[in-house]
């Protein structure tokens, strides 16, 4: 498999994630963001990584679908909950990643008015409630969330210590190595 990346991305950290604790063995082409090259528009009309490459030549685009692609393909371990109704509460915190984060993460990126503040408040909340955010197991929700959250606090200079409940979460997150590979990964760009 190829994982067309880039190390900055979070998006691409979804990808690489996953691939990690699923133990999957793959080539990583990083990509120039700033030089992006003409074939990768064929692999994804959008130019956008990160993209996923079977070596049957299946391509995918979209950290999403490959998250949930490679959730299917490769089964173990799991990173869904099996109870439905917490599989789909964790669908719904990745289909709401921009309202709940993505957007005032960008926001403040670009020095525009942002409410990251609040959308943080609000995952603290949740957090307090239950130990991840698919529910009570570690998946594919966490994995959604926790590139923005790493790169908030590196990249954007963001004290998540008032914020107790996702400060612990992050803890427990980066005690598994896919998570620590990030973590180092992140810290290593500047
Ligand atoms: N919806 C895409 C977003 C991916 C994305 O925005 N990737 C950025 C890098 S972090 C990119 O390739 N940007 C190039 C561009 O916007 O042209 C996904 O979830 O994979």
């Amino acid at each position: 498999m190829i994982l067309y990346d880039a190390a900055r991305c979070p998006y691409c950290a979804r990808a690489r994630i996953v691939l990690a604790e699923k133990g999957l063995g793959y080539e990583p082409a990083e990509i120039d963001l700033s030089d992006r090259p003409a074939w990768l528009y064929a692999k994804n009309p959008s130019g956008k990584v990160p993209v996923l490459e079977e070596e049957g030549g299946f391509v995918l685009p979209e950290s999403l679908v490959i998250m949930e692609y490679l959730e299917e393909r490769f089964p173990e371990p799991a990173l869904w909950p099996v109870d439905p109704a917490e599989r789909a509460l964790g669908r719904l915190w990745l289909d709401r990643f921009d309202v709940r984060l993505g957007g005032d993460y960008y926001a403040l990126r670009r020095g525009e008015q942002s409410q990251l503040d609040e959308r943080l408040r609000d995952l603290d909340a949740a957090l307090e409630a239950q130990p991840f955010l698919s529910g009570r197991a570690y998946g594919l929700g966490d994995i959604g969330y926790v590139p923005w959250i790493l790169r908030a606090r590196s990249n954007l200079g963001v004290d998540l210590e008032p914020y107790e409940a996702l400060s612990a979460w992050l803890e427990r997150l980066s005690e598994r190595p896919a998570i620590a590979a990030e973590l180092e990964l992140t810290a290593a760009l500047h």
